[in-house]
């Protein structure tokens, strides 16, 4: 099987480069704040994931991106052929929800995928879900929502990359086969 593409994108600060060095275990200590500049792509690989009663690895390329508006003309390049997205933000900032909306619109909506090509990592430190979060769940109902933190919750923000993962790739399978029965019907119908 081929690369799997996920893209990490959400408002600066939220803690992309964060979360993304820590799943592909290049985490620096401690944790300064360098804004991203453009993407980086970390790759790596993921073994011994679930789907449909199979253990499969496979190889990751893990698109971290800048929040940051001024290179949206990277936007494009990252959006090809990506195949699931992690929406980031930090439950300290703000009511994140319109940036997390532009981002979904262009990078869900915008490549044909939905609601199970999406993740949501939120940031929370000070472990009290706050309004900013209520209003980001509410707005995303159909995206799964998790809490992460790379300190205390890190056994645990593997565990939900791994699920997602597990969810995305039997979707893509899904997918996989529903074009296979397709065509057999047209062929069958020429
Ligand atoms: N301790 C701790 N700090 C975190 C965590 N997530 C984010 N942070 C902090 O939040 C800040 C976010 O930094 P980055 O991860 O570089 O932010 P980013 O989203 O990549 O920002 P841009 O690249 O500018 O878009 C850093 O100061 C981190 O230390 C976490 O789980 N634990
Ligand atoms: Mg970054």
């Amino acid at each position: 099987m081929h690369t799997l593409k996920l893209v990490m994108i959400g408002p600066t600060r939220s803690g992309k480069t964060t979360i993304a060095n820590f799943l592909a275990d290049a985490t620096e200590m401690p944790y300064d704040y360098h804004p991203t500049q453009g993407v980086r792509i970390l790759e790596f690989e993921i073994n011994d994931i679930e789907i449909n009663d199979e253990h499969i690895s496979r190889d990751i390329e893990l698109w971290d991106c800048s929040g940051d508006h001024k290179f949206k003309n990277c936007w494009p390049a990252i959006r090809k052929g990506v195949h699931g997205v992690i929406l980031v933000y930090s439950a300290k900032m703000q009511d994140s929800s319109r940036q997390l909306k532009e981002f979904y619109d262009y990078f869900i909506s915008g490549a044909k995928l939905g609601p199970n090509n999406c993740v949501i990592f939120f940031f929370d430190p000070d472990n009290a879900t706050s309004s900013a979060s209520k209003i980001v769940s509410s707005s995303f109902s159909n995206v799964s929502h998790v809490k992460c933190n790379v300190d205390d919750g890190g056994d645990k923000l593997k565990a939900d990359f791994r699920l997602f993962l597990s969810t995305l790739m039997s979707k893509l399978q899904e997918n996989k086969e529903e074009k296979l029965i397709l065509s057999d019907n047209i062929l069958f119908a020429k």
